[in-house]
Order: structure tokens, then C-alpha cells, then sequence
């Protein structure tokens, strides 16, 4: 028996690419998925990056305005310090979402001799661009997990296998970390307007997609296009492993500088003034370093 009101239609791939390594912030390495020349921009995310980073390497003091961080550590430990006081460290296992907003100054530096996760940067909507900062953290225990059939999903964000996160994102977000075991398979709905992109973590098996398309390898970003969830299969005889990506497109025009990231040049350059001459958000600037 069939019923077609159920029958789903896969999302196909409609690009594969490595994520080549290069070298960021200071003596820091990283496999950057999303905001690289292949894939400039998938609304609402403006980068990926897979890092990997040694003392004294890190990312000192920096600057960020109109978007989120979310910080996901899978080796290591990353220790967080801001300009308004905030400092915490995060672990294996762990997450910090940092809604940037007006402006935050912090630095991002490793705690042990090998330090590794991803670091993905959502954009925020006109609305939201200057509201004041905000940090949701999570540790391990916290994100909740389901398994089933071979499949281990631990959701940052959003809802699979009928777990929801608590963390709110302003721009409706999903981030799922999935592990599949030889042979899994599993499919995951996400609302038909979204765009959504998988990043391979471990494994040579994933295949996306129709069942006889090419496995993607580790560091490679998937892109999917049009339809209803995404399909996944385990096709080799190791452990599979991938972050599940997807959000609602925010539709806005999009400027960047660096860090600043905002909908037009004239808002850059007021922020790189108000970055400058410490004001709108940036108070503290001229009166803080981390330590
Ligand atoms: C940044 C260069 C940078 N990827 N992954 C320029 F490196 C950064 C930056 C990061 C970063 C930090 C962590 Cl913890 C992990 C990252 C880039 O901090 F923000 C700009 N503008
Ligand atoms: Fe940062």
C-alpha cells in the first residue's frame, strides 16, 4: 500500500565542495564551508569555518556587529572574555550562540594543545542588527539527543525526531549534529522555504540525496536545492558524521566588511565610525583589552 500525501521528495544536491584550509585570525587554521568563493553566501548564513587552533595561535580582540556566532566545540576548549565583562570557556561538546547585534568586542582563544569545532555566523534581519547582545550557552548536557535505527542526532537547534532545542533563534535556524552508523539511513523534514546545506564531519559513507549518488567526503559542504527534507544515507562500513544546517532566508540586501555586516554601505560605514569613536554599541572599545 502507498499513500502519496506522505510520499517526500528529497531535497537533490545541487553543489559539492571542499572546504580547503587556509589560515585566520592569529596563526589559526580553518576549513571555511560557507563564505568562501564557491559559496559566498546561502541566506541566512554568511560563514562556516571548521577551525583548528594551537596556543599561542588564536582570535584575539575583534570586533563583530549585525549577526550571530555560534560557536559549536568538538576537541578542546575555546575561552571566550568580552568587552562588557563576559568570559566563560566552552568544551567538547558545547555550544555558545552570541547574538553580536550592535557590537561586541571579545576574543576567542584555545585552552589545550589541540582545539577544534565550527564556528557558523547567521545573519540577523534589519530588525535585529542593533539590538543589544545577547549570549545562550549550552553545555553538552544540555542540547538534547535522540537516537533510533542506527541514527544519533543531538540538536542544537531546531526539532528532529520530535526533540526540540531551547535555544531561540532570531532567525529561525536548524542545527542538528548527526552520527550514523554503518548502513543508517534517515530522513529530515525542513520547512520547504529554507535554504539548508550539510558539512561532512567524519566518515567516507555520506551519501545525500537520491540512494546512488556519490558519498561527499569529509570537509566537504552540500548544498541542497528544493524540496521537502533531506535524505541520508551511511553507505560505508565506519561511522558517518555531519552537521545539518538550515535556515529561513531573511530576503534583505547584504554588506559586509570583515565583521560588520549590515544591509547597506552607508550603514558600514557609520559602524566602522562608531567602532572608531567608541559609540552606538562599541562604548568600551577604547577602554578594554582581554587579558
Ligand atoms: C573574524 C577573521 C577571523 N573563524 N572560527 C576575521 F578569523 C575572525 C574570527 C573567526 C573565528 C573564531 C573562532 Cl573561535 C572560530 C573563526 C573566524 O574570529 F571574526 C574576522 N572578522
Ligand atoms: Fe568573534
Amino acid at each position: 500500500m502507498s499513500d502519496s500525501s506522505v510520499r517526500i521528495v528529497p531535497r537533490p544536491v545541487v553543489k559539492k565542495v571542499l572546504a580547503k584550509l587556509q589560515r585566520e585570525g592569529d596563526g589559526a587554521v580553518v576549513r571555511r564551508a560557507i563564505g568562501r568563493s564557491e559559496l559566498t553566501f546561502l541566506d541566512p548564513f554568511l560563514m562556516l569555518d571548521e577551525f583548528s587552533v594551537s596556543p599561542p595561535a588564536g582570535f584575539p580582540d575583534h570586533p563583530h556587529r549585525g549577526f550571530e556566532t555560534v560557536t559549536y566545540v568538538l576537541q578542546g576548549g575555546i575561552t571566550h572574555q568580552d568587552f562588557k565583562g563576559h568570559k566563560g570557556t566552552i568544551y567538547a561538546g558545547d555550544v555558545q550562540w552570541m547574538t553580536a547585534g550592535r557590537g561586541i568586542i571579545h576574543s576567542e582563544m584555545p585552552e589545550e594543545e589541540v582545539n577544534r569545532g565550527l564556528q557558523l555566523w547567521v545573519n540577523l534581519s534589519s530588525k535585529d542588527k542593533m539590538m543589544e547582545p545577547n549570549y545562550q550557552e549550552l553545555s553538552g548536557s544540555d542540547i538534547p539527543r535522540a537516537e533510533k535505527d542506527g541514527v544519533e542526532v543531538k540538536v542544537i537547534a531546531g526539532e528532529s525526531m520530535g526533540i526540540h532545542s531551547h535555544v531561540y533563534t532570531r532567525t529561525p535556524t536548524m542545527f542538528l549534529d548527526f552520527v550514523l552508523k554503518p548502513g543508517a539511513n534517515f530522513h529530515q523534514n525542513i520547512p520547504e522555504s529554507w535554504n539548508a546545506f550539510a558539512y561532512v564531519l567524519e566518515g567516507e559513507g555520506c551519501v545525500f540525496g537520491p540512494p546512488n549518488s556519490p558519498p561527499a567526503p569529509p570537509h566537504h559542504t552540500v548544498v541542497f536545492g528544493q524540496g521537502d527534507g533531506i535524505s541520508v544515507w551511511n553507505k560505508s562500513s565506519r561511522p558517518a558524521r555531519f552537521v545539518l544546517i538550515a535556515g529561513e532566508p531573511i530576503g534583505e540586501p547584504v554588506v559586509q566588511y570583515g565583521p560588520f555586516v549590515m544591509n547597506s554601505q552607508a550603514e558600514i560605514d557609520e559602524t566602522i565610525e562608531d567602532y572608531h569613536y567608541a559609540r552606538n554599541g562599541f562604548e568600551m572599545a577604547n577602554h578594554w583589552s582581554s587579558q
